[in-house]
């Protein structure tokens, strides 16, 4: 009789505790209204089915209970089969499986099949950030292959391709959307699983290394978004996050406009006019720690990360694994950046991944950590 009342309380708990949650569905902010829909329905389905085999066990456990007095010779009747009851079961489970599987296949095609006038947006995912593209005035991405891949062309863009010199490639993290245009989202991976995933929007979509996989989504509701990795990726993965911000058409126009294409970001860089050339390398390595993706494992402010934060890094004595010490100065970053397997810092996950940088690239990222300042003494 415990293990009944114990059951009859679960089963309570749970539906009062599914009623007065506060753990409920952010707002709504994309057309897919349907995928809450299903979602409701395939509660409604299993939450169904929970309770009444939960109460039917419970029923069981009393009606059947053993008594004082009862009559030892009791035995339960064998029953081989029961075919008006086997029908039953089999007619109501099926009813069950469909109306779980149904709804979400319906929507599902509805949710890879864009409307024709849906702007592009390509994602792409990397062990751990996300990087944003536009098609040009075009309309067209340019194709793209990974014989072409480099430092500077994480897109592995085909340079000779006339579709991808106006591509608009978004630096950093964060990827601006007009409010109430459909959008089709193309997913591309550089190295493992990921999934591009906004919560608010009702969307995501699985990123497979060598393939296009695509879905897409209406925002009807302006705000700032974080978009995060769904599929565990590595030890990073939980900083792998993005933002898409969702404003007025006019004021996306503005930012797109803003942004780099292709033909220019594959050309030399030159230290800006403003500031002394020292600037340039040390604001050329700040956006270049965003844009290789070092800021998903390094803080800058000292907060704690997967590989030690740079703040006050340069000029500290760091212990190495097998025990002995190395000064953190110039030499030693760049041997670490070329080959981070080659030793191991004590207290972190030997898990940095080698990052190809051109010679003019590691002098910039090495200066921006030099300027994080020197550890004080
Ligand atoms: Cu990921």
């Amino acid at each position: 009789m415990a293990i009944a009342v114990a059951l009859l309380l679960i089963v309570v708990g749970s539906v009062v505790f599914h009623l007065l949650t506060p753990w409920w569905l952010t707002p709504l902010a994309s057309n897919w209204q349907q995928m809450d829909d299903t979602l409701r329905i395939t509660m409604a389905v299993t939450g169904a089915f929970f309770v009444v085999i939960l109460l039917f066990v419970v029923y069981t456990l009393w009606r059947f209970r053993h008594r004082e007095g009862m009559q030892t010779t009791q035995r339960a009747a064998y029953q081989p089969d029961n075919r008006r009851l086997e029908r039953w079961l089999i007619g109501i489970t099926s009813v069950g499986i469909v109306a779980l599987l149904a709804p979400g296949l319906a929507v599902y095609a509805r949710y890879v099949q864009p409307p024709a006038e849906a702007m592009l947006l390509e994602v792409l995912g990397q062990q751990w950030q996300w990087r944003y593209r536009f098609p040009g005035a075009g309309g067209q991405l340019g194709g793209s292959d990974a014989r072409f891949y480099s430092a500077s062309n994480p897109f592995a863009l085909d340079p000779a391709d006339p579709a991808a010199q106006d591509d608009v490639i978004v630096t950093g993290n964060e990827v601006h959307l007009p409010l109430g245009r459909p959008v089709k989202v193309l997913a591309r991976s550089h190295d493992v699983l990921h999934d591009f995933f906004v919560p608010q929007f009702r969307a995501r979509m699985n990123i497979v290394p060598g393939q296009v996989s695509w879905f897409w989504f209406t925002p009807t509701v302006p705000g700032r978004y974080e978009a995060m990795c769904a599929q565990l990726c590595g030890v990073g993965h939980p900083n792998m996050q993005g933002y898409v911000i969702v404003e007025d058409e006019v004021a996306f126009q503005t930012w797109l406009a803003r942004q780099t294409n292709f033909a220019a970001s594959q050309r030399p860089v030159t230290p800006g006019e403003a500031g002394s050339p020292a600037d340039a390398l040390v604001a050329l390595g700040a956006s270049l720690a965003q844009t290789k993706g070092c800021v998903a494992c390094h803080t800058v402010d000292g907060g704690v990360g997967v590989g030690p934060t740079w703040q006050g890094l340069f000029g500290k004595t760091e212990t190495m694994v097998d025990g002995s010490t190395a000064l953190v100065d110039d030499a030693y970053l760049r041997a670490f950046i070329r080959d981070p397997k080659a030793r191991a810092v004590k207290g972190f996950p030997d898990v940095m991944p080698t990052t190809p940088l051109a010679d003019d690239e590691m002098d910039a990222l090495v200066a921006y950590i030099k300027s994080r300042g020197a550890a004080p003494q």
